[in-house]
């Protein structure tokens, strides 16, 4: 008997086989079904799950406290009471000795699918009714954008989630523009889930019509092989160069859209000054651009006149803002589009994260889901959510956001659930220094990630195929019943249950479960969205009938609409002051940020090939999405182990840039900066800019300490070598696509990758 479920990258069923083993089947409706189910099998009775409680060995014997043996220790297995006894007392202590501020509870991360035991929200459901605690705002995903974009087009809601539809695109687009291209690998992925996966064949249709693209990306992977595309590969970290380029060649051609300017937007005119050299004396013409992108100046010149003659989309994925400066591609790709004067307009305007998300373009239903109700927070501080190396190195310190000037908190005891901040975050020789700041860490995980390996008190917890639940993503088609398929692995517990048996401990069990058990929590649910959906004419089954059907297929919204259609029809003004598209911010110009100005500029990263940090670390590393799986997710499945190389992750290098080091294919390399080194495998690839190297994200990482205190990830983490600086003063977003680096032939036997076993455990019950 098989059974229903859904992730991040789709839904599924499952058939439990004899021994353990799992047969996956694609969700019927799914047209492109995700490579990633091919890591399920392989991750559910993984030697790597946890089994049981466990608590760092130094915290149990010297108790709470700073420490800098975390990541280093050895840890002891204990039952549960004693596990929950522990915790609810320290929890309980840090609140009367510090306050609830102390608690940070921020707990980034993608956990899994399923709209009741969703780990974030239970967990923060279960810190609000403890008195509350310090949060985190906004995401690694769009930290940049979610900060710029409202001061720009007024919401950034519009604009990531009211895209235009893919089938408006194939229909209409005369030119698609991609800054990033429109990478397939990642378009799997939607967060919650997606049961017809549809933009991979709508990129085919895009094909079939032979609508010209162009791919400003450095790797040709960004785009599917078999669309007709111009391939500009442009230097890392400089697409905003090439859009003023673009832009002073539509200005000074009089290809522009004066009308458009003049009826849509503000402060045109402080922007076409900065074009022209008004301000700074530097003209930023094609000849200028090609100077710095590496693009030449008479295709930057040519291709703004084919932007100008044909229905023209402009895309920006969303990693061109995971950078320093990370805001300028954003608005100047906005500027652009308004300079062609097709914003509203069907298959032209403006589009961010085609490629990025699975529902961006999507056209599914877009309607509320069933949500747990989290409570409120009576903290109010919280953190940028990349600042957390900062805020537990620096309490106390002032730091800037979006016009205020805030102050990092005193944090005691990090509780993370359903995320692995030692694999997101950047830095990470400098994030172990932070995480040896605080009295404790508590970790909620179904594996011994690397996060679990540098927390006091490691939680074991189930995965989705171990629990009831119902799924879906945004846009998703479908509601479906995640089904049990079976039994917890080992010890684990639903996050749900474990936080609350700690309610009950510390007083408040009844507020947490509202007296309901999952089973109820579910029926409750779905009941009222049931309700919802009714009361708008739908004809949606009760719960036992949705349950024993295993889905439950939405009614389907519109196929075709537009961004910003109705503004530019007039029915609708935006949020900004100007009520119009802001191609000069006073707000933002009143912040004062040298690293943000009012308008779109050109500023140079820190590390980027044409500055002075490139002739110590003369490559670009991309740290981009991984292809094989989600982040850090089930790294030990089939399809992530098979992406592999010599047993680490695979770093991909132009053939020319590994024959002047003297590497082969298949090489064991050590990438290396100031910061840290990870080995890697060699594959060579001429589909990417000399000078560039690609590593993805999400090995797990698997550190050893080198002279000097810096850590070498012997498995291909490439956080050991991003920089820990954020975007900007404006927003603070996450920066850890790009980072220079030298890549070498290593000399001598590799050290073994040891993160795929579990770390060392003594069983006892003090
Ligand atoms: N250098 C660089 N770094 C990056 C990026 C980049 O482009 N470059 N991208 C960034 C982006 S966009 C993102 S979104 C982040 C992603 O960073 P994360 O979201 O932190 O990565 P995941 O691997 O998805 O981590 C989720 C963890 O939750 C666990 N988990 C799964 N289900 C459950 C559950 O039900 N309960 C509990 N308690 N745990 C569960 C998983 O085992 C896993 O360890 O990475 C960021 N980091
Ligand atoms: N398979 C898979 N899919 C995923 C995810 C995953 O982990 N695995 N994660 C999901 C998540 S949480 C998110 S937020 C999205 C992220 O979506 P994105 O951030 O858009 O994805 P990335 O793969 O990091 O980057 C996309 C491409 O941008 C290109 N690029 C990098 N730097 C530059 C530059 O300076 N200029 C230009 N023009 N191009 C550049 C890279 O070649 C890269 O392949 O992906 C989602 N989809
Ligand atoms: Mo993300």
């Amino acid at each position: 008997m098989s059974t229903p479920t859904t992730s991040h990258w789709g839904a599924f069923r499952v058939r439990p086989g004899a021994g353990g083993a799992l047969a996956v089947e694609p969700h019927p409706a799914d047209p492109s079904p995700s490579p990633l189910l091919g890591n399920v099998a392989g991750g559910l009775r993984h030697r790597t799950r946890v089994a049981r409680p466990a608590i760092r060995r130094g915290w149990l014997e010297d108790g709470p406290g700073p420490t800098d043996r975390r990541g280093r220790d050895g840890y002891v297995e204990v039952d549960w009471d004693t596990a929950l006894d522990l915790l609810a007392a320290e929890l309980d202590r840090v609140r009367r000795e510090h306050g609830n501020e102390a608690v940070f509870g921020g707990s980034y991360g993608w956990a899994s699918a399923g709209r009741f035991h969703h780990a974030q929200s239970q967990l923060h459901r279960f810190l609000n009714g403890f008195g509350g605690y310090t949060g985190s705002r906004n995401s690694y995903s769009l930290g940049t954008s979610l900060v710029l974009l409202p001061h720009v087009v007024g919401e950034a809601e519009d604009v990531l989630r009211d895209a235009s539809s893919w089938p408006t695109i194939t229909e209409h687009t005369e030119l698609l523009v991609a800054f990033g291209g429109v990478p397939a690998k990642n378009l799997s992925v939607t967060p919650g889930g997606v049961t017809r996966h549809t933009a991979h064949g709508h990129l085919r249709r895009l094909a079939e019509r032979r609508v010209p693209v162009v791919l400003v990306s450095p790797l040709r992977a960004d785009l599917p092989a078999d669309l007709r595309a111009q391939w500009l590969p442009v230097v890392p970290g400089t697409d905003t160069a090439l859009m003023l380029g673009l832009a002073h060649s539509l200005v000074v051609e009089d290809l522009h859209d004066r009308a458009f300017l003049d009826g849509y937007t503000t402060g045109f005119d402080t922007f076409r000054g900065y074009l022209l050299g008004h301000a700074d004396g530097v003209v930023k013409d094609a000849a200028w651009a090609a100077g710095i992108c590496g693009v030449d100046a008479a295709g930057i010149r040519a291709l703004a006149r084919r932007m100008a003659a044909a229905r023209t989309l402009v895309t920006v994925t969303w990693s061109l803002q995971r950078a320093q400066h990370g805001e300028q591609p954003v608005w100047a790709g906005i500027a652009l589009a308004a300079l062609l004067g097709q914003i509203g307009l069907p298959g032209g305007g403006f589009g961010h994260g085609y490629g990025s998300m699975g529902d961006v373009g999507d056209h599914g239903p877009k309607r509320r889901l069933p949500t747990l109700p989290q409570g409120a927070n009576p903290v109010r501080g919280f953190i940028p959510v990349a600042r957390v190396a900062d805020m537990l190195l620096r309490p106390g310190d002032p730091y800037d956001y979006d016009g205020e000037r805030r102050t990092y908190p005193d944090v005691r005891l990090v509780y993370w659930a359903g995320g692995n901040p030692f694999h997101h975050h950047q830095d990470l020789t400098r994030l172990r220094a932070a995480f040896g700041r605080p009295d404790t860490v508590v970790v909620h995980e179904p594996h011994w990630t690397s996060t679990a390996r540098h927390a006091d008190i490691v939680l074991p917890c189930t995965t989705t195929l171990e629990r009831d639940d119902l799924g879906g993503g945004r846009r998703d088609t479908h509601l479906i019943a995640m089904h049990r398929a079976v039994d917890p692995v080992g010890e684990a517990r639903d996050d749900h249950a474990i936080l609350a048996a700690l309610a009950h401990r510390l007083g408040f069990g009844d507020t947490f479960t509202e007296g309901r058990t999952p089973w109820q929590w579910l029926r409750h649910l779905y009941g009222g969205w049931r309700d919802e959906l009714r009361a708008e004419g739908h004809d949606v089954p009760d719960f036992d009938a949705f349950w024993a059907a295993g889905d439950y297929q939405l009614p389907p919204g519109p196929t075709h609409f537009t961004l910003l259609e109705d503004f530019r029809a007039g029915r609708t003004a935006l949020r900004t002051p100007s009520g119009r598209i802001e191609l000069y911010s006073e707000t933002v110009a009143g912040f004062g940020y040298p690293d943000c100005p009012g308008h779109p500029v050109w500023l140079e990263p820190d590390e980027w090939l044409g500055g002075p940090a490139a002739a110590r670390f003369p490559l670009l590393l991309i740290a981009n999405q991984p292809a094989t799986r989600l982040h850090s997710q089930l790294d030990v499945g089939a399809t992530s182990l098979a992406g592999k190389r010599a047993g680490r992750e695979a770093l991909r290098l132009h053939p020319a840039d590994a024959a002047d080091r003297g590497i082969a294919d298949g090489d064991v390399v050590r990438v290396f900066n100031d910061r840290g080194a990870c080995l890697a495998g060699a594959v060579l690839d001429d589909g990417l800019r000399r000078g560039v190297v690609r590593l993805p994200t999400g090995a797990w990482f698997d550190p050893v300490e080198e002279p000097g205190g810096r850590l070498l990830c012997v498995h291909g983490n490439p956080n050991v070598l991003t920089a820990d600086v954020p975007s900007s003063r404006l927003s603070q977003g996450c920066t850890g696509q790009h980072a220079l680096v030298e890549v070498a032939a290593l000399t001598g036997p590799p050290p073994p990758v040891t993160v795929h076993d579990p770390p060392l455990l003594e069983r006892r019950n003090p």
